[in-house]
């Protein structure tokens, strides 16, 4: 299989607590290539876009509100499998019961909040990943 790319987001509550390098440490270990990375202050539209397959669910707003609290760090990821490798290494959506090993097992947890601050996005297919890097660089 040809190498692949996806979109990571450190989300702002990563970049707000500190943990983009903590982050990017992790993703480099495990070996994939960073490819092209910014700071980005996305505004509403690039948000609604990106999270179009949201759109009326009850978390939509404040996820968009949240998304729109900082910057985040977008990352263009590549390596073989790295879609799926990403999306192992954060960990399931939930960071109180994402697995302890994960990102979002060990750096995440439940602020009680109206949406879940899990630190990181990972697109979850191919075509994901094209749309949203477009969305993003
Ligand atoms: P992501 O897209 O950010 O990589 O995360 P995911 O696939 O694990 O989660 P997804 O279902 O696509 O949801 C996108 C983001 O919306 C927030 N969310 N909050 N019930 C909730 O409070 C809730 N459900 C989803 C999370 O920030 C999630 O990452
Ligand atoms: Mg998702």
């Amino acid at each position: 299989m040809a190498t692949e790319e996806t979109l990571v987001l450190v989300k702002p509550d990563g970049v707000a607590r500190g943990l983009t390098g903590a982050i990017l440490a992790r993703i480099e270990a495990k070996g994939y290539a960073l490819v092209d990375l910014r700071l980005v202050e996305p505004d509403r539209g690039r948000l609604e876009q990106h999270y179009a397959e949201h759109e009326g669910k009850p978390f939509y707003e404040p996820l968009l509100e949240f998304m729109m609290s900082g910057p985040s760090v977008a990352i263009r990821l590549a390596g073989n499998r790295v879609i799926e490798g990403f999306r192992s290494l954060a960990g399931a959506t939930d960071p109180t019961t994402a697995a302890p090993g994960t990102i979002r097992g060990d750096l995440g947890r439940d602020w009680g909040l109206r949406v879940q601050q899990n630190l990181v996005h990972g697109s979850d297919s191919p075509e994901s990943a094209a749309r949203e890097l477009d969305i993003w660089f």
